[in-house]
């Protein structure tokens, strides 16, 4: 098997290299990463060395280039179909893969107004009726995954999927911005942060240096 290189962000601010970095990770298979802080690519000099956008996160598997977090998680499902990156069941496969593009192509408030920070810790605030509106929106498809398709364990779909990949950043953007959960998305929440892999990049959040004063300036 070609090398598989993930191309991320800083874990602390790099919400969809975190997706994706989870993704690749319950994969089990071996990676090499390669961090790219934001802060001193200003010109984008090297991303777009790895993909055409300037973005991240970019995945490269031998001479394949897969650029956008969504498609990275197709391609990882796709080559390891015994990872069970997406809900066995077709039912419950179409709706994990719904919830995830609703992640990925929405909540735009929730992205604007209150951006990764992995490590910082706010008072919650009043952030305006768009975001109070999403933040119903993600309580209310959490507290549906589980009740419909969550028997058989902690995560959305029961068993861990891509679908939490793509909601784990939002479990950190509640815990920075002080977001109160109770009763099945605070059970959620908490599965996600015990999750080891998550630990591990929570822990390496934790230690970067790097810091970007327009994230952290947000109250
Ligand atoms: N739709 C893309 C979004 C990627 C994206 O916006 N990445 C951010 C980091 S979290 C980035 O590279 N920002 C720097 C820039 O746009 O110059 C995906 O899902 O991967």
């Amino acid at each position: 098997m070609e090398q598989l290189v993930l191309t991320i962000g800083s874990r602390n601010y790099s919400s969809w290299s975190l997706r994706a970095w989870l993704v690749i990770e319950q994969t089990g298979a071996p990676f090499t990463e390669d961090l790219i802080w934001l802060d001193e690519d200003q010109n984008r000099a090297e991303r777009l060395k790895r993909g055409p956008t300037g973005r991240v996160p970019v995945l490269r598997h031998g001479d394949v280039v897969v650029w956008d977090s969504l498609a990275i998680a197709e391609y990882l499902a796709e080559l390891f179909p015994a990872a069970g990156l997406w809900p066995a069941d077709r039912v419950a496969r179409a709706r994990a893969r719904s919830v995830s593009a609703e992640m990925h192509s929405g909540f735009f408030a929730i992205r604007e107004k209150m951006p990764l920070n992995c490590r910082a810790r706010k008072a919650f605030i009043d952030r305006g009726a768009d975001v109070a509106q999403e933040i119903r929106r993600v309580i209310a498809l959490w507290n549906e995954a589980r009740g419909r398709f969550g028997s058989g364990g902690p995560f959305l779909f029961g068993a861990r999927s891509i679908a939490d990949a793509f909601y784990a950043p939002v479990v950190c953007r509640f815990d920075t911005y002080g977001v109160a959960l109770d009763g099945v998305a605070a059970e959620y929440a908490a599965a996600v942060r015990a999750m080891p892999a998550m630990r591990t990049w929570l822990e390496k959040a934790a230690a970067e240096t790097h810091s970007e004063p327009e994230y952290d300036d947000v109250p």
